[in-house]
């Protein structure tokens, strides 16, 4: 890019979804403003790319409801998606003079999967049906959900369940560790392509314990006053993605092997979002 031009530095953590993201809000960005685009992505989970854009290093990423709400505010669990966005909007603001822009449709959510066959094998649908065969089970998961109170912690405490052994993993590798029979129960997320791809099987969570993990640009506050153009462009992939369409750009980058940036600015023109 020019070198007169600002620069926006946009971040990610180390998972598909967050990729594509990252290069969508970036070409969209480059697209419609005079801003050069940086990217320091593939971080890692939440907490340095959160903590990253709090400090400045970074001025945005596509964060999650469920995210902001359990494991930044650590407030309760709230199961209304209206509810928990107007909270984690006014309390970031509040306390990290950051800003939830306007959700882009698709909510993905942690699950509890296993493979179809031990679905069959043991009579399973929900999480509360695991119980009776946990102690033979072994959790495969990225190692934040082990932390989490709206991961392994919680689910132990509400719905009761100890797995035989947790191992820790990257979250693009469970698919293939669950596959390979390395592990049984993996904690998919919603949107990932390979659930239908692997033939797995999400448990219905009986209990309600996850909330909506609606997904929303996240952004500097003293970003937006800078360049407040940003605003009006980020909302315009407002409702644009819903689950099902997430899922098909997902499985785009990790079974049909295509590049993150193709699959972004593809689905950019396909919308008629850029040129
Ligand atoms: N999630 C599911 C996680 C990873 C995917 C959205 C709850 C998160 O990044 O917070």
């Amino acid at each position: 890019g020019g070198a007169n031009k600002d620069t926006i530095v946009i971040s990610g953590k180390n998972f598909t979804e967050q990729q594509i993201m990252v290069y969508i809000m970036g070409h969209l960005i480059e697209d419609k403003t005079d801003l050069n685009v940086e990217y320091h992505s593939f971080l890692g989970g939440t907490s340095p790319v959160f903590n990253g854009v709090k400090k400045g290093d970074y001025d945005l990423y596509v964060e999650y409801t469920g995210t902001g709400l359990i494991e930044i505010l650590k407030h309760k669990i709230v199961s209304d998606p209206d509810k928990v966005y107007d909270i984690v909007k006014q309390q970031f603001k509040k306390k990290y003079d950051l800003d939830w822009l306007k959700p882009i449709g698709f909510n993905n959510t942690y699950t509890l999967t296993v493979r179809q066959s031990d679905a069959q094998k043991y009579g399973l649908k929900t999480i509360s049906d695991l119980k009776k065969v946990d102690s033979k089970l072994s959790l495969g998961s990225e190692p934040e959900f082990l932390e989490r109170k709206d991961g392994y912690p919680g689910l132990e405490k509400t719905y009761g369940l100890h797995f035989k052994s947790t191992s820790s993993m990257d979250a693009g590798i469970m698919y293939s560790s669950i596959k390979n029979n390395k592990v049984d129960v993996i904690d998919a997320y919603g949107t990932d392509g390979r659930i239908p791809a692997y033939n797995l099987k999400v448990l219905k969570d009986d209990k309600h314990f996850f909330p909506p993990y609606y997904a929303a640009p996240l952004i500097r506050d003293d970003t937006l006053k800078a360049h407040p153009e940003l605003k009006k462009v980020l909302n315009m992939l407002s409702g644009k993605i819903n689950d099902q369409t997430m899922q098909e750009l997902n499985k785009e980058v990790d079974l049909d092997k295509k590049d993150y940036e193709d699959v972004a600015v593809n689905w950019l023109k396909k919308e008629g979002l850029i040129d």
